[in-house]
Parts: structure tokens; C-alpha cells; sequence
């Protein structure tokens, strides 16, 4: 098995010492810092994304590999900013407001994170105006909102006015998601996307980065 290959199988099992290990290993030998993101670490986090998809893997999983993920982006980060390895793109996520529930949120930043692009989380219980001040500190051009209750998923609709408002609608593409939340929601609200779970709102954030 390949190096690559090691650093992906352990990152799939949440093995945070092994990856530290290999992925440092894998600088010594010479391998591009961006062969190791792309090939071992973000490769094995788009396995896991394809399980937890397909029910194949649970949440607990998914945070073990997540946590991995963060330990090897930590090695590398260093040369991949010494590489000139740039973010594909910013994105910011929250919790609307009157909202607590983050543990979707988390998972789907985690995601978004390891498909490459910087993420601010603003937290739970982002009030909408928040948002904006997000999205112009941090010129994003993504903004990921989550809600779990159906009696804060509305919140999401002030979210969308308030950024056409602020005249940043054509700047940023608003992406929504948390369990009572539809594609037939989404589009009524005027969001740009909607996904159903994190390696799908992963997905489509980097999609809209390309
Ligand atoms: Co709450 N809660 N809760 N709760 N809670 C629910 C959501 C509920 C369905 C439970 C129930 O009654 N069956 C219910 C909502 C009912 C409704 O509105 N229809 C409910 C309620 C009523 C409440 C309180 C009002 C209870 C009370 O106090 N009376 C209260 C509200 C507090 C508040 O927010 N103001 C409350 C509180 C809490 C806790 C604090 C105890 C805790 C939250 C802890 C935390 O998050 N740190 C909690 C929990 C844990 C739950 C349940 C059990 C689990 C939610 C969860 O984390 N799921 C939940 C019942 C359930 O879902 N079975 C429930 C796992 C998580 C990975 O899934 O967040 O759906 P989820 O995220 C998924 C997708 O939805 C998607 O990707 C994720 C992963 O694939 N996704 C996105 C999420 N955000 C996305 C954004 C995207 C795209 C995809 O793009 C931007």
C-alpha cells in the first residue's frame, strides 16, 4: 500500500497519531503537500462522506475522521501556505438565530473544510444581520445556514432578505440545510441551494467555487 493509501485508510478510522505520523513521513519523502491533501487525506474523508451518505458509517465516525483530517491539515498547513496552496474559497456557516442545535452544523463545516475551503463558523443562534457583518469581514461568497426547528427554520428567509438588503445578493450563494428543511423550502425562501446532508452540502459548496 502506497503511502497515500496509508494516510487515507487511517484517516478513515479516525486514527489521529497514525496520520499525524504518515502525513509528516510523506513530507520528508518529497511528496507534494498538495498530492498529500488531495490524494491521502482528502481522498479518505470523500470515502467516508460517501458512507455516512449511504448509511454505511454514523456520525461518531464521521467526527473521528473529521478530527483526523483537522490533526493531518494541521502538519501540513504550514507548506501548503509555503506552497502557495490557496483555499478554493470562504465560506461562513451558523445556526439561525433561536437556534442551539450544532452538531449537523459542525459536521457539515467539517465537510465543506475538507473539500479545501476556509470556513467561519459564527456559531448557534447567528441573528441574520450577523450574517452580513460574516460575509463583508471575511468577503465570503458562501454562506451555509442550519436550523433543526421548525419554528426557527423561518429565520432563514430573513437571512436571504437581509443579505439582498445589504445589496450582497449577487455576491454569495446562500446554501440551507437541518432536518425539517426541504428543496421545495429552500426555493420558496429565494436560497440558492439546498442539501439534504453534510458531504452533499460539501459538495455543492465546492461545486459553486470551481
Ligand atoms: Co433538540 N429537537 N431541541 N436538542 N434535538 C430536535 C431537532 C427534535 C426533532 C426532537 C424531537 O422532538 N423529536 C425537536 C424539533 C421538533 C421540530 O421543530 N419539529 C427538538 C426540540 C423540540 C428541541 C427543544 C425545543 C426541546 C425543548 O427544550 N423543549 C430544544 C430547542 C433548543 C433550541 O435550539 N433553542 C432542543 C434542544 C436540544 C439539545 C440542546 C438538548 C440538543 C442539541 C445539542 C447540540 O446540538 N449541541 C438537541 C438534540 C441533540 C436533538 C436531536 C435529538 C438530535 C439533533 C442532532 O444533532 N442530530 C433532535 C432529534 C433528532 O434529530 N433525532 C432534536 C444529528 C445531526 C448530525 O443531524 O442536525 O439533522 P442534523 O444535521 C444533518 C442534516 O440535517 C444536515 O447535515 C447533517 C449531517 O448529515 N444539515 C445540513 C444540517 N445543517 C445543514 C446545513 C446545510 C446542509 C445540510 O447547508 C448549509
Amino acid at each position: 500500500m502506497s503511502i497515500l493509501q496509508e494516510i487515507s485508510t487511517y484517516l478513515q478510522q479516525g486514527r489521529v497519531p497514525m496520520v499525524k505520523e504518515l502525513v509528516q513521513k510523506a513530507l520528508e519523502e518529497g511528496i507534494e503537500p498538495k498530492t498529500i491533501l488531495e490524494e491521502g487525506m482528502l481522498q479518505g474523508m470523500d470515502v467516508i462522506g460517501g458512507k455516512f451518505k449511504r448509511n454505511e458509517v454514523f456520525v461518531p465516525q464521521v467526527l473521528i475522521a473529521a478530527r483526523a483530517m483537522n490533526a493531518g491539515v494541521e502538519v501540513l498547513k504550514p507548506h501548503l501556505v509555503a506552497s502557495g496552496v490557496e483555499p478554493v474559497g470562504t465560506a461562513i456557516i451558523g445556526t439561525v438565530k433561536g437556534d442551539l442545535h450544532d452538531i449537523g452544523k459542525n459536521l457539515v463545516k467539517m465537510m465543506i473544510e475538507g473539500k479545501g475551503l476556509k470556513v467561519i463558523d459564527l456559531g448557534v443562534d447567528v441573528p441574520p444581520e450577523k450574517f452580513v457583518e460574516g460575509i463583508i469581514e471575511n468577503d465570503a461568497s458562501i454562506v451555509c445556514c442550519s436550523a433543526l426547528l421548525t419554528t426557527t427554520m423561518n429565520e432563514m428567509k430573513n437571512v436571504v432578505d437581509i443579505i439582498a438588503e445589504k445589496g450582497l445578493r449577487d455576491k454569495v450563494k446562500i446554501m440551507v440545510g437541518g432536518a425539517p428543511i426541504t428543496q421545495a423550502f429552500c426555493e420558496s425562501i429565494g436560497a440558492d441551494c439546498y442539501t439534504e446532508d453534510a458531504a452533499s452540502a460539501a459538495e455543492a459548496a465546492y461545486s459553486f467555487c470551481l
